[in-house]
């Protein structure tokens, strides 16, 4: 982990403050993580936020994915094993990849507000984003039992082309989950900064109360 740690390109920059401030304006940024287990619906419920709400939708799993496929990446091969294994790849490689995209964003097309999706799923990456690139809103967390999230994977599986979403890599996603990233969830719900949605109906279900959670932070949308 050293080589990552010593990587020039990845040197965490020495900020008295986060890059942004929550907000819309210049220097500003609106982030909220979106949370749950490998399955949970994540994406899926992120894809209609995009549509009426006007976010951007960041999936932390695929940055690290586009990176590992980038031609010349020197972290593809590590990102591989890293994702296979269900592991969490260390952090200064994913807010790296985050930080980029969000002023990509900004810059081209002049949006602020962000959707954080799989991240943060270790308490020092939720710490590192929040002190270095900027202080979440609020997080969305998705709750869905193991079976269910089990059968959506596998079902997923038929098609998707994840080298993850076989039985092997699904239950160290699960493992990881609980043991890595509940206790991320855990905090925020304690400091009062979560919405929980029960993920176990159908996708127009738990739009719904998606939609009522970000009502109850005053977040509206656009149409
Ligand atoms: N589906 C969705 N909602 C449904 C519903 N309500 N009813 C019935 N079916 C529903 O959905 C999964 C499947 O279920 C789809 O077929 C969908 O149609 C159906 P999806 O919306 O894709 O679920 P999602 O929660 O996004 O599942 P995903 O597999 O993407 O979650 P993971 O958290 O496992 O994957 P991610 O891409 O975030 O991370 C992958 C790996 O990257 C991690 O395991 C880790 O190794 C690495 N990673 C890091 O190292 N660091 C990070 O910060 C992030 C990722
Ligand atoms: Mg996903």
């Amino acid at each position: 982990m050293s080589s990552i740690k010593d990587n020039p390109a990845l040197q965490a920059p020495k900020r008295e403050k986060p890059l942004f401030a929550p907000g819309v304006a210049d220097g500003q940024a609106i982030v909220i993580f979106v949370l749950g287990g490998p399955g949970a619906g994540k994406g899926t419920q992120c894809a209609n936020l995009v549509r009426d709400y006007g976010f951007r939708h960041l999936s932390a799993g695929d940055l690290l994915r586009e990176e590992q496929d980038r031609p010349g990446s020197e972290f593809g091969d590590m990102i591989k094993t890293y994702i296979k294994e269900g592991q969490i790849v260390p952090m200064e490689v994913t807010i790296q990849l985050l930080e980029n995209a969000m002023k990509d964003t900004i810059d081209t097309k002049g949006v602020r507000k962000f959707l954080i999706d799989g991240f943060p799923r270790k308490m020092d990456q939720a710490l590192a984003f929040e002190e270095k690139v900027v202080p979440s809103k609020f997080t969305l967390f998705f709750d869905c039992p193991e079976e269910t999230m089990r059968e959506r994977l596998l079902n997923r599986g038929k098609t998707s082309g994840r080298a993850d979403d076989n039985e092997e890599s699904i239950k160290k996603r699960f493992r990881t989950f609980v043991d890595t990233s509940m206790p991320v969830v855990d905090m925020f719900e304690k400091e009062g900064r979560c919405v929980k949605v029960d993920a176990r109906k159908g996708p127009e279900e738990v739009y719904e109360q998606v939609r009522s959670g970000f009502e109850s932070k005053g977040v509206m949308p656009e149409k």
